[in-house]
């Protein structure tokens, strides 16, 4: 399902489906591929029919706002964020006293299965920070360089300390939870995960944070409302050759 390009027809039908106005997605000059620039600010990186929200920050200003380029378009507000290279693309850098924030909306409440991965370039590995969070309901977060995933109030198991993050470059993180087993990947393998039945809280109410406690670059922030496979997240990642082992959950 996932392509790494994304077909910009596709993502009109999917924003007239959605009841987006032009204005809002105003792609009048949708060009082949292959005449695209390298930013687009109109397209979502992934083209997946369960994305529900896609922050690639190519915005010119990253001052007030980050468009989300999902059909849903629950923009973020943003406070002292501002653009930053990674590679040829965008990303958003956040100071220690940048913040994030999306209100509670239905398209983010998550009862069964879901994903979400992101870059992240951290600072400073020295403070625990958020990475993503959705109030109570799920999210995605650093302690020192650990990254954890949570449901609820239920935590992934720490990973190997040789699977911590690095500062200084960006890495590819990620969480899936198919309705049994919620892991945790960082650069595309899978490096932590746990057993987990309960349903998926929804009922909270002060939306989703980003990036909380965090200083360094953040980028193409995507969630689904699926489990995303572990050749999935690989690829996402660009992580090449053979996958690591599954791991044995708690
Ligand atoms: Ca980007
Ligand atoms: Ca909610």
């Amino acid at each position: 399902m996932y392509k790494p390009l994304v077909v910009l027809g596709v993502l009109g039908v999917l924003g007239a489906a959605c009841g987006f106005s032009p204005a809002q997605n105003a792609q009048p000059d949708a060009q082949p591929d292959h005449d695209r620039t390298p930013n687009p600010t109109t397209a979502c990186r992934v083209s997946d029919p369960s994305l529900r929200l896609c922050l690639d920050f190519e915005d010119a200003s990253l001052a007030t706002t980050a468009r989300d380029l999902s059909p849903f378009g629950n923009d973020a507000h943003t406070h002292v964020v501002t653009p930053t290279p990674r590679g040829v693309e965008q990303a958003a850098k956040l100071g220690q006293t940048s913040s994030i924030h999306i209100a509670d909306v239905a398209a983010l409440d998550l009862p069964g299965a879901f994903a979400f991965e992101m870059f992240v370039d951290p600072a400073d590995l020295t403070s625990d920070s958020v990475l993503f969070h959705n109030s109570r309901e799920y999210g995605i977060g650093l302690v020192g360089g650990q990254v954890y995933c949570n449901l609820g109030e239920m935590y992934t198991t720490a990973p190997d300390a040789s699977e911590n993050l690095v500062a200084g470059r960006f890495q590819h993180v990620a969480c899936s939870y198919d309705g049994t087993v919620l892991r945790t990947y960082v650069e595309g393998a899978e490096v932590g995960c746990r057993n987990l039945t309960n349903a998926n809280p929804v009922n909270t109410f002060e939306g989703v944070e980003i990036g909380s406690g965090f200083m360094g670059g953040l980028d193409d922030l995507h969630l689904y409302a699926r489990a995303l496979s572990n050749l999935e997240i690989a690829t996402l990642a660009g992580r090449s050759g053979a996958l690591p082992e599954p791991i044995d959950c708690l």
